[in-house]
């Protein structure tokens, strides 16, 4: 396939959206594309150099006149900038909003016909598309970008739900890179941690939001705790945080109870973990469950949104109705207790990453998109 200029817009801090976009980023750079990041800030994953790959930074102006600084605005600014700068072929964003209606109007800006892909990763469907305020707009910018992509069949659905629009959305799963995220013996870290061989360790990573149920996550640990030797490990920032510390401190078992706070290296901490918690209201796909079974780690995830499109119940992890705090905790057990059964699980999750969620089929697959909206130009 002939080498491409990508332009690529996600919101470049710690989410699932961000990190698969930059690792999309990195890896089609790796195959000889010129990709531009245009992005408030350089994304958090993009830690090495390419010399092929360019940060475009969206500076917003603080007018006093401005009452909300018109971050929109700079964006599109920046994306036509860049558009016709550096002859971009392609641009594609990730998250719907402002991210597709900012591409459309930069198109308009420009004055070039560019090929506009817009990836929905979840809350931007599964929250915004039931506010009043955004509906419209995200509607506006799915239909109007030429090729829409959804990370999960679920999130497909709800947004054909949701947002009533008739344009064609194709499911393009999330992936891994295997070369980072795979099993890895960090067995020196359990004593870093105070870990004693004889426990077993639960996780659980995320942005610590609302809809994560981190509530859930910790009563869960709390029900295998009374049953046995364990930790738990809570990685991640966010708003919630504060208020499972709180909660945390009143259990008896606030010492096996371990918040690492935002971590660079996660692969190492599923190294020495056995089960991964993901207690989501919603959850479009579940990127962090599918690090962890690359890693070798199964999962006990809802049965929500896309997360059943990655557990395979009884296979690979469990999947329980939201809120069902007793029978997650009694899958956790009856699995953390019988050591041959974990192994298969184990084994079962990283063929499921195999099989399913590897890299290479995936970023073909956006090539293939990309070529498709090239040749109509
Ligand atoms: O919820 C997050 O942790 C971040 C959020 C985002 O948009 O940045 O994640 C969404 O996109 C991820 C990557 O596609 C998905 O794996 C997550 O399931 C999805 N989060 C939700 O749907 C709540």
């Amino acid at each position: 396939m002939r080498k491409l200029k990508i332009g690529i817009t996600c919101y470049p801090t710690v989410g699932g959206s961000g990190v698969l976009a930059t690792e999309l980023g990195k890896m089609l750079a790796e195959r000889g594309h010129e990709i531009h990041f245009i992005t408030s800030s350089v994304p958090f994953r993009l830690k090495k150099i390419y010399p092929n790959v360019f940060f475009h930074e969206v500076e917003v102006s603080n007018y006093s006149v401005f009452q909300y600084s018109p971050y929109d605005i700079a964006l599109a600014s920046k994306m036509a900038d860049v558009i016709k700068e550096e002859k971009l072929d392609v641009l594609h964003v990730h998250y719907a909003i402002p991210h597709a209606v900012c591409a459309v109007l930069a198109r308009e800006m420009s004055g070039e016909n560019i090929g506009i892909v817009t990836t929905l990763h979840g809350t931007d469907i599964s929250v915004l598309g039931q506010d009043s305020t955004m509906a419209q707009a995200i509607r506006y910018g799915i239909n109007k970008s030429d090729i829409v992509t959804a990370v999960s069949n679920s999130l497909k659905e709800q947004t054909y739900e949701l947002i009533d629009s008739t344009k064609e959305i194709e499911t393009v799963y999330n992936f891994v890179d295997e070369s980072v995220f795979k099993p890895i013996d960090s067995s020196h870290l359990k004593e870093q941690f105070g870990i004693r061989p004889d426990e077993r360790v639960m996780i659980h990573v995320s942005n610590f939001r609302k809809i994560k149920n981190l509530p859930d996550i910790v009563n869960v640990f709390y029900k295998v705790r009374e049953q046995m030797p364990a930790k738990l490990l809570l990685v991640g920032d966010g708003p919630e945080k504060q208020r499972v510390m709180d909660l945390v401190k009143l259990s008896p078992y606030k010492q096996d109870v371990l918040f690492l706070g935002k971590q660079e290296n996660v692969a190492e901490l599923f190294g020495i973990s056995d089960l991964k918690l993901l207690m989501s209201e919603k959850e479009s796909f579940g990127l962090v469950l599918l690090e962890a079974m690359a890693c070798g780690v199964p999962g006990i995830g809802t049965n929500i949104g896309g997360i059943p499109e990655v557990i395979d119940h009884g296979e690979n992890g469990y999947l329980v109705e939201l809120g069902d705090v007793h029978q997650a905790a009694q899958y956790a057990i009856e699995l953390l207790q019988d050591e041959e059964e974990l192994i298969k699980f184990r084994q079962a999750a990283i063929n499921t990453v195999q099989t399913k969620f590897l890299a290479k089929p995936i970023i073909d697959h956006y090539e293939q998109l990309y070529e498709r909206l090239v040749a109509l130009r």
